[in-house]
C-alpha cells in the first residue's frame, strides 16, 4: 500500500512536472512567436528610423565629403588635388592679401564655372561642389601667376 501510494505520488509528481514543463515550453514558444514579430517590427522600425537618419547623416557626410585648398602667400596648397564628383571643395585664404579663386582660363573663367568664387579677404573661406568630371585648372584671379588643378573623378 505504501509503495503504491508512493508510486501514485511519483506519478502525480511526474505528471505535474511534465505539465509544468509543457506549460513552460508553450509559454516560451508562444512568447517567442508573439515577441518575434513585434521585436522585428521594433528593430525594423527603429533600424529604419536610425538607418534613415544615420544614412542621411552618413550620406550628408559622404556627399559633403570636403577637401580644403589653402591659399597662402606662396600659393595654393595643395596646388594639385584629385576629388570625387560631389565633393565640396573649401578654399581658405590664409594669405595676407585678398584673393579670388577662379576657374581657368584667366580672365574669362569659363573652363568650369562651378569653381568660380567671389573675392576672399584674408582669413575668409568659401566653397563649391564639383559635379563635372575632368581636369580643371584654376588660379587666383587677383594674381594669375598662382595656379593649380582640380581633377574630378566619378
Ligand atoms: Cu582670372
Amino acid at each position: 500500500m505504501q509503495s503504491s501510494k508512493n508510486n501514485s505520488k511519483l506519478v502525480v509528481g511526474v505528471v505535474l512536472a511534465v505539465a509544468v514543463g509543457l506549460a513552460l515550453l508553450i509559454w516560451v514558444l508562444v512568447g517567442r512567436s508573439a515577441n518575434a514579430p513585434s521585436e522585428s517590427l521594433e528593430t525594423e522600425s527603429s533600424s529604419n528610423g536610425t538607418s534613415i537618419s544615420s544614412e542621411n547623416g552618413n550620406n550628408a557626410d559622404h556627399s559633403t565629403d570636403s577637401k580644403t585648398i589653402v591659399f597662402k602667400d606662396n600659393g595654393f596648397s595643395p596646388a594639385e588635388l584629385t576629388v570625387k564628383k560631389g565633393t565640396t571643395v573649401v578654399v581658405k585664404n590664409e594669405s595676407s592679401d585678398s584673393m579670388q579663386f577662379s576657374s581657368d582660363d584667366h580672365p574669362t573663367h569659363r573652363l568650369n564655372q562651378e569653381l568660380n568664387l567671389s573675392v576672399l579677404s584674408p582669413g575668409k573661406s568659401a566653397s563649391f561642389v564639383v559635379s563635372k568630371v575632368g581636369e580643371w585648372g584654376f588660379h587666383d584671379h587677383l594674381d594669375s601667376s598662382q595656379t593649380g588643378t582640380i581633377t574630378v573623378t566619378e
